[in-house]
């Protein structure tokens, strides 16, 4: 006779690797999409979500998934994320165990390792909550805007200057889409694979602005192929801002390093776990 297991489930660590195997999988089978991957998406689902946190009033962040309601998922940053949650909606049905707060993260961190990045730290805790839980608009960044800019969001985020420099460098990843934010084209020659040639790019092309009808970015002038938005030249433009993106630039190891202490902050801004951080989780890749 079976013997049926009493009370809740209480998912462990080998319930959220099974998770991320099926997130890793779905990645490499649906490679019809962009450049061939959802991984860029997936992660900035999962950075829009962690960043509207604001350290003053303890809102906004990972914890709520309330990019799901309308209020929030049409604000203008959010344009295009849809994509990324409608393809985790197939893994959310073979897993209904988890919330789709822990779901979204733990998928930024299955796209960062897969796409050859470092390993992020994960731990569970993350609830759902409703509609009246969505953080106002204008907490992300607007990438129209200069260093100021980025400091007074990335501020309210608890975040020092060469924090703000190495999250940035998951621009490395993806690319703007005109019918999204507007902007056009990737910023690396690899959109796919994380690596510190964001950094290199930025520091070694040369850059000008690109004519076009669209808003103002930056192409480079030898391909004219790749892109930087104004925040993104911004970094270089400022003192504070230049000595981090010269050293990411010089060293992969150290940008890995800073990168993945850096998101693993990111990715549990105003959760409120009841594990403690030595009780975190670090994945199997595909390729380990
Ligand atoms: Fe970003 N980002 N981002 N970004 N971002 C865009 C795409 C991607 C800004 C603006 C844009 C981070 C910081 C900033 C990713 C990750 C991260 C696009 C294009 C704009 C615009 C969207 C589109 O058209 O589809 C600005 C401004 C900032 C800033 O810091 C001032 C950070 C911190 C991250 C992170 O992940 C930690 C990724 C990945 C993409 C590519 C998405 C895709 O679909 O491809």
């Amino acid at each position: 006779k079976e013997v049926k297991p009493k009370g809740p489930f209480v998912p462990k660590f080998e319930d959220y690797q099974k998770v991320y195997d099926a997130v890793a999988k779905a990645l490499e089978e649906k490679d019809d999409y962009d450049d061939g991957s959802y991984g860029p998406v997936l992660l900035r689902l999962a950075w829009h979500a962690s960043g509207t946190y604001d350290k003053e009033t303890g809102t906004g962040g990972s914890n709520g998934a309330t990019m799901r309601f309308a209020p929030e998922g049409d604000h203008g940053a959010n344009a295009g994320l849809k994509a990324a949650r409608d393809f985790l909606e197939s893994i959310k049905e073979q897993f209904p165990w988890i919330s789709y707060s822990d779901l979204w993260i733990l998928s930024g961190i299955c796209a960062i390792q897969e796409m050859q990045g470092p390993k992020i730290p994960f731990r569970p805790g993350r609830s759902d909550r409703d509609v009246s839980f969505c953080t106002p608009d204008g907490r992300l960044p607007d990438a129209s805007k200069d260093q100021k800019h980025i400091r007074a969001i990335f501020g309210r985020m608890g975040f020092s200057d060469r924090e703000m420099v190495a999250l940035s460098g998951a621009h490395a990843l993806g690319r703007c889409h005109t019918d999204r934010s507007g902007y056009d084209g990737p910023w690396t020659f690899s959109p796919t694979t994380l690596t510190n040639d964001y950094y290199k790019l930025l520091l070694e092309e040369k850059w000008s602005w690109k004519k076009w009808n669209g808003p103002k970015q930056f192409e480079d002038v030898k391909t004219k192929s790749l892109m930087m938005l104004p925040t993104d030249m911004a970094l270089i433009k400022d003192k504070g801002f230049r000595p981090h993106v010269e050293r990411y630039a010089k060293d992969n190891d150290v940008f890995f390093k800073d990168f993945a202490e850096a998101v693993t902050t990111l990715f549990e801004l105003g959760v409120p776990f009841t594990t403690s951080e030595d009780q975190r989780w670090t994945f199997k890749s595909s390729f380990d």
